[in-house]
């Protein structure tokens, strides 16, 4: 005959609140930073949902604690879902830990750990240690990817790396001259400048600079203000560059190597920027260590948005944790020479000692563009 399994029932509405609880934290995102996204719900001893929160800001309560509040009373012997494993430490706030236990909540399912050194597994051990039926890793996938740039800060101190391109169909980087200057649509642009009014940095070469003068802001500006960060090793940067002019408004870091001269380098200074000298000697190790001067800021995303050697030295690095891919249905031809500008993929993948495997996580046509964004998968 045909009856429900009780144990089926169970799995699919403790996978629909964790799936709630992903889709709450997701409302974070720009403004937690450099702490993780997290979500929570909370269902009564009855099985109705009673509270629902999310980690809303930097230095705000934690998503239990919001989602406890909203249920109240009704937490009594209820369950609580949540994205990341409670934390058991004081830190802005106090432990999410001894919220949940003043609550009454019997049961905890967590989809993945903290692997911030303060909680790191003690979070659950706690709440185990209290008598509460703890459950691990349902939806663990999701969450990890909703961590992702938090864990990379937290492990690797080094920010989340988010790669930007937009070419044409036949693979040109910029538009030859005299052509329309953008290559991609309005809608395409403005996916790119939501993403920028959320990330810690937005990062060009100085040739890009050179050849587009571009302001790198966000418009509308989003959650937070982006540094706008220039690779320069010889401290080119004209001091009549839209950058440079908008400086003392939107903060500009310009990393110069040791060729830089001090005259530039003050020059630069007295205009507003910050001026960071690097001198590692290898390209790689340039790199290297300028992300991990930002993951010393606390960084969480870095957007690089070209030239194509900048891309180029990221990808070669194994730098880049993200991409976003925009290509428009234009032809623009040239090149042989002649005004062609540079291929994008001609330049950025065949020098890779082996091609990075992408995962597509996100396929759209913004403004009849094509928009591909993809994870960087590593072992
Ligand atoms: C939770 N629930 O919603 C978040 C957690 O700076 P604080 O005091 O807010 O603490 C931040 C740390 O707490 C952060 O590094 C991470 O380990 C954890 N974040 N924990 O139980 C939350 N956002
Ligand atoms: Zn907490």
């Amino acid at each position: 005959e045909n009856h429900l399994d009780p144990r089926q029932l169970t799995l699919s509405f403790d996978t629909a609140c964790m799936r709630r609880a992903v889709e709450l934290a997701r409302r974070g995102e720009g403004c937690v930073e450099p702490n993780p996204m997290v979500g929570a719900v909370v269902v009564s001893a009855h099985g109705d949902i009673v509270g629902e929160g999310f980690h809303e800001r930097f230095g705000g309560p934690h998503a239990e604690v919001v989602a406890l509040a909203a249920a109240g009373k009704a937490a009594l012997g209820g369950t609580l879902y949540v994205t990341l494993e409670p934390c058991c430490h004081h830190g802005k706030t106090p432990p999410c830990t001894d919220a949940i236990l003043a609550a009454g909540i019997r049961r905890v399912v967590i989809a993945a750990d903290d692997p911030f050194h303060a909680v790191a597994g003690r979070g659950i051990a706690a709440l185990r240690a209290a008598g509460l039926t703890v459950e691990t890793s349902l939806c663990e996938e999701d969450a990890l990817r909703l961590t992702a740039p938090f864990r990379m800060l937290i492990t690797q101190g080094r920010p989340w790396v988010i790669a930007k391109w937009a070419t044409s169909l036949d693979g040109m980087l910029a538009a030859p001259p005299g052509e329309d200057r953008w290559i991609s649509s309005a809608e395409s642009r403005a996916l790119v400048h939501e993403l920028r009014g959320r990330v810690d940095g937005i990062l060009v070469g100085i040739g890009t600079v050179l050849a587009d003068d571009p302001l790198l802001s966000a418009r509308p500006e989003g959650p937070r203000r982006a540094v706008r960060v220039v690779l320069d090793s010889t401290a080119r940067l004209p001091l009549d560059s839209k950058l440079v002019r908008t400086a003392r408004e939107w903060p500009l870091l310009v990393v110069v190597g040791p060729a830089a001269s001090s005259t530039r380098i003050g020059a630069l200074e007295a205009a507003g920027c910050e001026v960071l000298e690097i001198r590692e000697s290898t390209e790689g190790q340039r790199l290297g260590a300028l992300l991990h001067t930002l993951g010393e800021r606390r960084w969480t995303n870095l957007l690089v948005e070209g030239g194509a050697a900048v891309l180029e030295t990221f990808f070669t690095e194994g730098l880049v944790d993200e991409a976003w891919a925009f290509t428009a249905a234009k032809v623009f031809g040239g090149g042989g020479g002649g005004g062609g500008a540079p291929r994008a993929a001609g330049i950025v993948l065949p020098k890779l000692p082996e091609p990075p495997p992408l995962l597509v996580e996100e396929v759209r046509h913004p403004g009849g563009d094509l928009f591909v964004r993809s994870l960087v998968r590593r072992a």
